[in-house]
């Protein structure tokens, strides 16, 4: 966190209705400014979620708050009208405004949004089980059945072209022609890897050129730290971070299930050599996706295992380009973090590599349609 915030002069922004109390940062996202705020409401404690947009990262603000405004309603009064218990829990909500918008600008130029805070659940970094893997997997999947509902205009595409994989590579070689940080020299190795998996980067794109694959809307930031999870049950209560909800593949969604559950160390470990592909996490994944993904057609469903690998060779590429643009993307705590990031997720396509004839007969044994 660079800068803390007056939290409480944020809050004043917003039709809360409550007395602040107290606000410390919260979550381990790598893009936003994270608050929990607590308050006074008539004598008992609320807490919400008070969030600064990255508009570094996030160019257009408004577009993308007009996208989860849109996405927030549907789901709520989709809920609502399934009777769903907990309706308000299961989806994010905005808190307008005093001036009654989504979100709020404050006196420096930045954009910031309000939400309830969701109670006895939390998202994990890495999972303890095989049930929260399937938990997490099924409530994307619901995610997505439920944003394909979405009427109106095509949403906007908050960050454009953001997992158009051939497009990242392109990306790594301009930072690595103008080595801003001077860091290009001692990154060879890692360079030479992503070259060679050039094949793999358009395998994806080409399918939806052909319009083989779908274009539907997607979460496209499914880390597995962007579900939350009951306390109590487990059970995939709420996805949030909506950034990037917008058009793309839902191969994306369920590739980066893959990248973030069944990795045997974390995103940034720095000593990866051990690596491997939990196989059993892979399979529960791929059951609770399929438990509420009933949408996906048969291409979709070949390239399931695939996906992680494109997924985490892409993520792989983009912490590379960010480490060779002297960091300007990505949060970091240590200035190889993201070299650390990149040599691990690369570590993690080899595995993903050595263990795709399994994944792929674990894919084909699970296939509805097969
Ligand atoms: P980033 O884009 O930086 O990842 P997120 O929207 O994912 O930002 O928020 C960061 C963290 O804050 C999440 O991983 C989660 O732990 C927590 N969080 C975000 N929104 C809520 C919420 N409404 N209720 C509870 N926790 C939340
Ligand atoms: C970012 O926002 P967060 O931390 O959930 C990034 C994802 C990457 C991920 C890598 C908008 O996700 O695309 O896969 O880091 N989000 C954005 O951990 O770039
Ligand atoms: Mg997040």
């Amino acid at each position: 966190m660079p800068d803390l915030h007056d939290i409480r002069a944020i809050s004043a922004l917003f039709d809360l209705r409550a007395d602040f109390l107290h606000a410390h940062p919260h979550g381990s996202g790598h893009i936003n400014d994270t608050y929990c705020a607590t308050f006074d409401q008539a004598g008992q404690r609320v807490r919400h979620v008070v969030q600064r947009i990255n508009h570094h990262v996030f160019k257009e603000p408004l577009k993308l708050m007009e996208n989860v405004d849109r996405v927030t309603r549907h789901a709520l009064a989709t809920l609502k009208a399934g009777d769903s218990p907990e309706a308000h829990r299961r989806t994010l909500t905005c808190i307008p405004s005093i001036d009654g918008q989504p979100y709020a600008r404050d006196a420096e130029g930045n954009y910031w949004r309000v939400y309830p805070f969701i109670e006895g659940a939390r998202g994990y970094d890495e999972l303890e089980t095989n049930e929260q893997a399937f938990q997490a997997a099924r409530a994307f999947g619901d995610f997505q059945k439920l944003a394909a509902t979405l009427g109106g205009p095509r949403l906007h595409e908050t960050i454009p072209h953001f997992h158009d994989t051939p497009k990242r590579l392109e990306a790594l070689e301009a930072a690595i022609a103008g080595d801003r940080a001077g860091r290009a020299a001692g990154v060879a190795a890692e360079i030479a890897f992503a070259r060679a998996h050039a094949a793999d980067c358009s395998r994806i794109t080409d399918l939806i050129a052909a319009g083989i694959i779908p274009e539907r809307i997607a979460h496209n930031d499914t880390k597995l730290n962007n579900v939350l999870l009951d306390d109590a049950t487990a059970e995939g209560v709420c996805v949030i971070d909506l950034d990037t909800t917008m058009p793309g593949s839902v191969l994306y969604d369920f590739g980066d299930m893959v990248r973030t559950a069944t990795p045997t160390s974390r995103e940034d470990d720095p000593d990866p050599a051990n690596i491997s592909v939990r196989l059993d996490r892979f399979e529960a994944l791929v059951k609770g996706y399929l438990s509420s993904a009933t949408f996906l057609n048969a291409a979709e469903l070949e390239n399931l295992a695939f996906s992680g690998k494109l997924i985490t060779l892409e993520v792989g590429i983009r912490f590379l380009t960010d480490y060779l643009d002297g960091d300007v993307y990505f949060k970091i705590k240590r200035r190889t973090h993201n070299l650390d990031r990149c040599r691990n997720q690369f570590a993690f396509v080899k595995a993903l590599e050595a263990s795709m004839p399994t994944m792929e007969e674990i894919v084909a044994r699970l296939n509805p349609r097969s």
